[in-house]
């Protein structure tokens, strides 16, 4: 079940805000791209959002997961392990032209694209550690950004590309920091003694907020809540304020910043939520006891796209925003994961 409830939800919000500054003229029906296991490994698919059209994109013998559009949505990055150890490649929306883009032997993963469309950031524990490195999209110029014993993970461009917030234990527990995007300046945004942004942070589309998953109340009330704090790590609030005992993930914005989706267990089991950024109007989307997951807004803020295990084995789905004209997108599939809007 771990599978269904973790996803790398941070870069995907970061993509889908630039749907709305460069609504790209492409002809056609947007995808949804996913990873699969239905052939005993994981593989990476994309389907129409009406769920016809499944194409599968990687062809191998390793797992091949972690997939990422490109902020113009013509290609896609993603982890593959075919050569032995975790490498981020990069192929065309269709799955033609894959290309090795670390090349190292280390671990390297965790791919964000910048804004432009120009860079990718990723982790890769090459020199000894986890760190934040970023390259050009063909794997060029590869820059380190993080020096530091620590864990250091998590990499989320800012809309606006010029930072990069990440996670980083390096003060013994987790805290958001905020660099520039060549690695100067980094600065502790969070600086409490709790977990800060374990699971999931996420920009606001304009940029102005993020939020994040904290167990900082633990001695209030003993359960995680979603903080929003401005950008510069000013005015942190919590925007949940729930008295059970309830573990959250994955936060993500609508595209017009007025709304948060995420999941909790409030309810006993993973449900998926809505609320406003202010923390008003709460609503449970999924009403359903099985585990749902994973929810990600369509670049229009129309629709959302996630995963439950409700029908037996983990499988997409689609809804509206406020979990009206529900429509199952995957048959046996079996273990489908990280679905990602095409921008
Ligand atoms: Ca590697
Ligand atoms: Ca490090
Ligand atoms: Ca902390
Ligand atoms: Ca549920």
């Amino acid at each position: 079940m771990k599978s269904i409830l973790k996803t790398g939800g941070a870069a995907w919000a970061a993509g889908a805000v630039l749907l709305l500054l460069s609504t790209p003229g492409m002809a056609g029906q947007k995808k949804i791209v996913y990873e699969s296991k239905e052939n005993g490994h994981w593989e990476i698919y994309t389907m129409n959002t009406d769920g016809t059209g499944v194409t599968r994109l990687t062809h191998g013998q390793a797992d091949n997961r972690a997939p990422a559009w490109s902020p113009d949505g013509t290609k896609i990055v993603f982890v593959s392990e075919r050569d032995g150890n975790k490498e981020i490649y990069g192929m065309d929306a269709d799955g033609s032209h894959p290309i090795n883009l670390t090349r190292n032997g280390g671990q390297d993963y965790n791919p964000a694209w910048s804004p432009d469309g120009r860079r990718v950031a990723f982790v890769s524990d090459r020199d000894g550690n986890q760190e934040i490195y970023s390259m050009a999209a063909d794997g060029g110029q590869v820059r380190r950004l993080t020096r530091n014993e620590a864990r250091d993970y998590s990499p989320d461009w800012s809309p606006d590309g010029t930072k990069i917030a990440f996670v980083s234990r390096r003060d013994d527990n987790y805290e958001i920091y905020l660099m520039d995007a060549d690695g100067e300046h980094p600065v502790n945004l969070t600086q409490n003694p709790a977990e800060d942004g374990r699971g999931f942070h996420s920009w606001s589309p304009d940029g102005a907020l993020i939020a994040w998953g904290t167990d900082r109340d633990m001695n209030r009330d003993g359960n995680w809540e979603i903080y929003v704090m401005n950008a510069d790590g000013s005015k942190p609030r919590n925007v949940t304020r729930t008295k059970s005992d309830e573990q959250m993930g994955m936060q993500v914005w609508s595209p017009d910043g007025q709304r948060i989706v995420f999941t909790t267990t409030r309810d006993g089991n993973n449900e998926i939520y809505v609320m406003n950024r202010d923390g008003s109007g709460v609503k449970n989307l999924s009403r359903n006891p099985a585990v749902d997951a994973q929810p990600v807004w369509s670049p229009d803020g129309k629709q959302i796209a996630f995963v439950s295990n409700r029908d037996g084995a983990e499988e997409a789905y689609i809804m509206d925003p406020n979990g009206d004209h529900l429509k199952r997108l995957t048959f046996n599939r079996g273990e489908v994961s990280a679905p990602r809007w095409q921008p």
